[in-house]
């Protein structure tokens, strides 16, 4: 028999999920609209997922299997809908996928059906996580993900190195899913492996960020590109790097391609992570960049600094100080949802148009890498404004 406490408790939840989600009006950039909720949090999973709803195997209505958090979705327009592949992290610590699904990509995300399953192709697979979700040209639903397996390198003492790859999955329904055999590259480890939408000379083409150790990226300088043959043979023999990390810039040490680039008529926008160390940690916010149409290796316009950082309450969480994205959707009305997670814990969006993607990123003026040329370039725009301001008799 079903405990009392269910209907109790999925009441407080449905107003959770059915809560409209209004545009944070106390925030402006000209660039995107916040929301004044997160979109998906934890609280979020369904009930039946967590709890065990049966009176006789859970008088007290215990949460048996409990989710820690809900971030870093990969997302897709699929049939009209806004759908989600969500990071959904158990107390266990292991990372598994939940689509969630809106109508309108704001509010509203509903968990759907189960977590997602396929053939257990690599027993030594102990995580998965980040799930990109790409509409190919060759007409699948491609998920590259994280897959994350101890180091067996490691000394007998070490229980906590670790090797990343990236792994692939494709699909046509979103409900039955292939494993396909993990990317091979010449570097030790991968994350934040993106495939782009379209072939490149024929072949398929990712965005990789190579690296030397699970953490730090060592040698590894930026996120690179690379082409394959055969999808079902993963193989990338050289490895390009076309946006590097620098110093004292907010790449300085690491960055990551998050989506897949949006196609605009001035190139594809690039939508990435830039991570810098400070006293209290890693500091991981988001930025933007072009690259040529035909050649999407080519960065053609790169803005200085960062497109979005954490934001107020984002600042805090699990891993605080972290924005992070690996999903963004473009509707048939150009609008773009950015999908990203604050500090490794919940789900919100920004949204803009691809119109304004492209002046953001193409007419932000780029980072002069030098205080002084900081310096100069705002003189300028105070000097062009001030002589604007004059021309108009208007005091400032
Ligand atoms: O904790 C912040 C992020 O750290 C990693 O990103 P990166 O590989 O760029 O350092 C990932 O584990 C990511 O999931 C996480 O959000």
């Amino acid at each position: 028999m079903i405990h009392e406490q269910y209907a109790i408790r999925q009441a407080r939840q449905e107003e959770l999920l059915s809560r409209r989600n209004p545009v944070n009006t106390e925030f402006y950039n000209g660039v995107y609209n916040r929301y004044q909720y997160p979109v998906l949090t934890r609280h979020h999973v369904p009930l039946h997922w967590r709890f065990d709803l049966n009176r006789e195997t859970n008088p007290h209505f215990m949460e048996r299997l409990g989710v820690n958090a809900a971030f870093n979705p990969g997302a897709i327009y699929y049939k009209g809908q806004y759908v989600l592949v969500v990071r959904t992290e158990g107390l266990d610590r292991k990372s598994i996928f939940s689509l969630a699904v809106s109508d309108n990509g704001v509010d509203g995300f509903r968990f759907m059906d189960a977590p997602l399953i396929w053939d257990d192709i690599d027993p030594e697979e102990t995580n998965m996580y980040d799930m990109r979700l790409v509409q190919h040209a060759d007409g699948w639903i491609y998920g590259i993900y994280c897959s994350e397996r101890k180091d067996p390198a490691a000394e007998p003492f070490d229980t906590s190195s670790a090797v990343a790859q990236a792994a692939l999955v494709r699909t046509k329904d979103l409900k039955q899913w292939e494993r396909l055999p993990n990317l091979s590259t010449p570097s030790p480890q991968q994350r934040n492996v993106v495939l782009h939408p379209e072939f490149v000379n024929g072949q398929y083409a990712f965005y990789t960020r190579p690296q030397d150790g699970f953490i730090s990226t060592g040698s590894g300088g930026g996120i690179a590109f690379g082409l394959c043959q055969d999808i079902l043979n993963p193989v990338i023999e050289q490895e390009i790097v076309m946006d590097e990390r620098l110093y004292h810039t907010i790449s300085e040490m690491k960055n990551g391609q998050g989506p897949a680039p949006i196609k605009s008529e001035r190139g594809w926008i690039h939508i990435a992570h830039g991570v810098r160390n400070t006293a209290a940690g890693l500091r991981y916010v988001l930025y933007t960049f072009a690259t040529d149409l035909h050649d999407p290796a080519r960065v053609i316009a790169k803005p200085g600094g960062h497109f979005l950082a954490p934001y107020d309450d984002e600042r805090t969480g699990d891993v605080s100080n972290v924005v992070f994205c690996n999903g963004a959707i473009v509707n048939e009305r150009d609008e773009v949802f950015i999908y990203y997670a604050s500090s490794d814990t919940r789900i919100h969006v920004v949204t803009t148009t691809v119109e304004k993607l492209v002046d953001y990123t193409f007419n932000t003026p780029a980072d002069p890498l030098r205080s002084l040329g900081s310096a100069a370039q705002r003189r300028q725009l105070i000097e062009r404004n001030e002589a604007l301001l004059t021309s108009e008799g208007i005091p400032r």
